[in-house]
């Protein structure tokens, strides 16, 4: 009698749910946007990290979900030491990226600029403060994705807001008050033509004072983003827009955490 009870009573609570996951579909279609997120931790100011294993599987997985073909990285190497913005930058098949705000060109061969900055590619970066730094696109993009040098010591988190119509802000999960000289990479893919931009600005809590660098930016059009597989039904589609992309996220985190 009591197990009868409770097989009605979880089938009216699994029904409500269907209802309020169609309402929250249909109101406002959540994004589902795939994170990707690593981060090794810095050694200070004064050092260079060896190597960066938990960006660089971050940005390994990141590039995975896009075609290798066409899909370019801007490393900063080919400008001259010193050039600030506006920075045109071209990527075959995604338009023109325009680099936009405060920043500079900084070329650092060995070691680091003395804050804890230095390149991941070759022997230059750019060197932001991320109070007034974004990325203006002249053709709607899906992937975007960078490592960050140095973000986080000076206990400020790396915002990206997203411009598509109406504007999206998401926190980089990156560590806070730690020693400098650390890395970090950071992509986002959309999955669906919805969900592409066209501008993405930086923000930092503690902007003005967490200065960061920023290399190897990779850009990709949603024709450069692989197919991703379909939903099998409209619940599942429901389900995956309103909890997929948080416990995604989390998994990410957990990983890196157990990682670093
Ligand atoms: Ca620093
Ligand atoms: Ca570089």
């Amino acid at each position: 009698m009591a197990n009868s009870t409770f097989v009605k009573f979880g089938t009216q609570s699994l029904l409500g749910t269907i209802a309020i996951a169609t309402v929250i579909g249909i109101g406002s279609p959540a994004h589902a946007y795939t994170f990707f997120f690593g981060e090794d931790l810095g050694l200070g100011e004064g050092t260079r990290l060896p190597n960066t294993p938990n960006a660089d599987a971050a940005r390994k997985n990141f590039l995975s979900n896009l075609v290798r073909v066409g899909v370019a990285t801007e490393t900063f190497e080919s400008f001259a030491p010193g050039t600030t913005l506006p920075l045109p930058i071209t990527f075959p098949g995604a338009g023109t990226a325009t680099l936009q705000g405060d920043g500079t060109i900084n070329n650092v061969p060995t070691g680091t600029n003395g804050s804890g900055r230095y390149p991941i590619s070759g022997d230059q970066y750019f060197d932001t403060s991320s109070a007034s730094f974004s990325v203006d696109l002249t053709a709607p993009v899906a992937a975007f994705g960078f490592y960050g040098i140095d973000v986080g010591d000076f206990n400020g988190k790396l915002t990206l807001t997203l411009a598509n119509g109406g504007t999206e802000t998401f926190s980089v999960p990156n560590t806070v008050s730690s020693l400098g000289g650390s890395a970090l990479y950071y992509g986002i893919i959309a999955s669906d033509p919805s969900e592409v931009f066209t501008q993405v600005t930086f923000g930092n809590t503690a902007a003005g004072s967490d200065v960061f660098g920023f290399d190897n930016l990779t850009i990709g059009s949603i024709e450069q983003v692989k197919a991703v597989p379909e939903a099998t039904s409209m619940l599942g589609v429901l389900a995956f827009a309103a909890f997929g992309t948080a416990s995604k996220v989390k998994r990410k985190q957990l990983k890196a955490t157990a990682k670093g």
